[in-house]
């Protein structure tokens, strides 16, 4: 039985054309391993070491004018893909012939990959920013390579007498050899893709450090002198929440990595004239505005640290909408990120709420990657889910009856206005500290009516009013303070906040399912 089943596998050497043909796919199998490879180094390197690019770009510098210019006038905007597409044609005959040479004698099979590398490795180091690292995609894919197409030549000669492994007339195993070519081919796509990917993430990263935000002409309120009271308490959030330290939520496994010269933003659906914008076509405004304010999640818990507070610079959106003629019919704005997430905001929000904008920078830097590079939208006094649409690539304007977005298919709310909201930040809870007087202070948040009172309760006491920082703008939260003499013993503190327009923050409970959490925030401390 077992010797019928192997028979077609371990037969005895096949005619020179056939071994031939697969010592060539060898070769060509080790040159993707080696190019993956390549690949992927220069994902942690950085793209521009990308043997292939390193190699396509050498050609271009050493190639005759008239030859570039004939390149261009055949192949147009293609012509980088045309020579990308080129270096690889040469590349994959070379393989076809190491692969072949390596039957007769593997030494030379290695020489051959090692030139390969070597070409490589020399086109990295002699571009004009070239930097030392840049030659370890080209030696990492050079040792990937070798010991691909000595694996691979391995198959087709198993039985060699000893002494002589490289004479032809061994048994060829086939089974061995696809098997081998599987993996191969395995590890040449994925080390390929990823690599990629990754180049593709440094990329934007720099060209993101490129881009130069316009100055705005209506600029933020400036802050008065001594606004951030967090200078003063310890444990107090800062009053502008650093980028880095910007809470992040969305269900991007990899964040959209867009160029920003790739960039359109494209208007659909209820406008009279809809248009395409470039990102220059934005930055270039002459309506740009900056605005400090206050971006919460609805799945914040009372008391949760998803909410933030940054300084926002972007195009005023009811402008933008308006120009292109929004239709009175829509009251829904279907957003859609590159990612294919679907946000729905409300057109009127987006008409009446001011400062509503669609956004390109943060805190004085282009918007981050995860936060929505190059545009996203923010509305003041709206939960992130029904506004804040990150990587903006479409606003359609439409209803809600026509359509459901991400989250509503979901059964969170359609309407997501911002409850009002105070978290006390310290003594955070359940901690142990000394008695005597110390501050108890957080941040309170009523986005376009701001913030009138903040209240603190020590055990079953009276309210007693907090300081707050100053006003600085509706749509910013607001810090407060409040010293208090702690006498030794379990106390429990709780926050209560008032808005400019009168409410008081309830203290009935309710999840933040489906239309954002209320209830007062308490914490207890221990007093030693
Ligand atoms: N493309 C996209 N945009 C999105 C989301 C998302 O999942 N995908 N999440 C939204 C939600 S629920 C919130 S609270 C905010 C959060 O923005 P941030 O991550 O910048 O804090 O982004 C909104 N925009
Ligand atoms: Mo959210």
């Amino acid at each position: 039985m077992t010797t019928t089943l192997c028979a077609p596998d371990a037969a005895p050497a096949g005619r020179g054309p056939a071994r031939r043909g697969l010592a060539a796919l060898a070769g060509l199998l080790a040159a993707a391993v080696a190019l993956g490879v390549g690949e992927l180094v220069a994902g942690f390197v950085r793209p521009a070491s990308s043997p292939v690019v390193a190699v396509g770009d050498a050609v271009i510098a050493l190639v005759p004018q008239p030859v570039t210019a004939l390149a261009i006038r055949i192949f147009g905007e293609a012509d980088k893909v045309a020579l990308i597409a080129g270096t690889l044609v040469v590349v994959a005959l070379y393989a076809l012939l190491v692969g072949v040479l390596g039957l007769r004698d593997r030494r030379l099979a290695v020489l051959g990959i090692v030139l390969f590398g070597t070409v490589g490795a020399l086109a990295a180091l002699t571009r004009p920013a070239g930097q030392s690292a840049d030659v370890l995609p080209s030696l990492a894919g050079t040792a990937a390579g070798v010991l691909a197409l000595l694996a691979l030549l391995a198959p087709l000669a198993t039985a060699a007498p000893a002494g002589a492994p490289d004479r032809p007339g061994g048994q060829l195993d086939r089974r061995r050899f696809v098997l081998t070519g599987a993996a191969a081919v395995g590890v040449a796509a994925v080390s390929g893709g990823a690599g990629r990917l990754l180049q593709r993430s440094t990329e934007v990263t720099s060209l993101r450090a490129g881009v130069t935000l316009p100055t705005p002409s209506s600029p933020a309120r400036a802050l008065p002198p001594g606004a951030d009271l967090a200078g003063d308490v310890k444990g107090l959030t800062p009053l502008v929440t650093r980028n880095g330290e910007f809470y992040r939520i969305d269900t991007a496994l990899i964040a959209p990595r867009i160029r920003p010269a790739d960039y359109r933003l494209q208007l659909t659906g209820m406008f009279d004239s809809p248009r395409t914008y470039t990102l220059d076509d934005l930055l270039a405004r002459a309506d740009v505005i900056e605005r400090d304010i206050t971006l919460t999640c609805v799945s914040n818990e009372v008391g949760g640290a998803l909410v933030g507070s940054a300084r926002w610079l972007g195009v005023p959106l009811a402008a933008l909408l308006r120009e292109n003629g929004i239709r009175p019919g829509s009251d829904q704005l279907l957003c859609r990120s590159a990612d294919g997430m679907t946000i729905g905001a409300p057109t009127r929000s987006a008409l009446e709420v001011e400062d509503a904008m669609l956004a390109f920078g943060m805190n004085g830097e282009p918007l981050p990657v995860v936060h929505g590079f190059p545009v996203r939208m923010i509305i003041p006094g709206l939960y992130g889910y029904v506004s804040a649409c990150k990587w903006l690539t479409r606003i359609e304007a439409t209803t809600f009856d026509a359509v459901d977005a991400y989250w509503i298919q979901r059964d969170w709310a359609a309407d997501g206005p911002i409850r009002i909201a105070s978290r006390i930040d310290t003594p955070g809870a359940g901690r142990a500290i000394p008695a005597g007087r110390r501050a108890i202070a957080g941040v309170a948040w009523a986005q376009t009516r701001g913030i009138a009172t903040v209240e603190v309760r020590v055990d079953d006491g009276d309210w007693q009013q907090a300081r707050l920082s100053p006003a600085v703008d509706a749509d910013l939260w607001r810090q407060w303070v409040l010293p208090h003499d702690f006498a030794p013993g379990r106390h429990v503190l709780t926050v209560r906040a008032t808005g400019a327009d009168g409410e008081v923050q309830t203290d009935a409970r309710a999840d933040p399912f489906p239309a954002g959490a209320t209830g007062w925030h308490s914490v207890e401390v221990l007093v030693s």
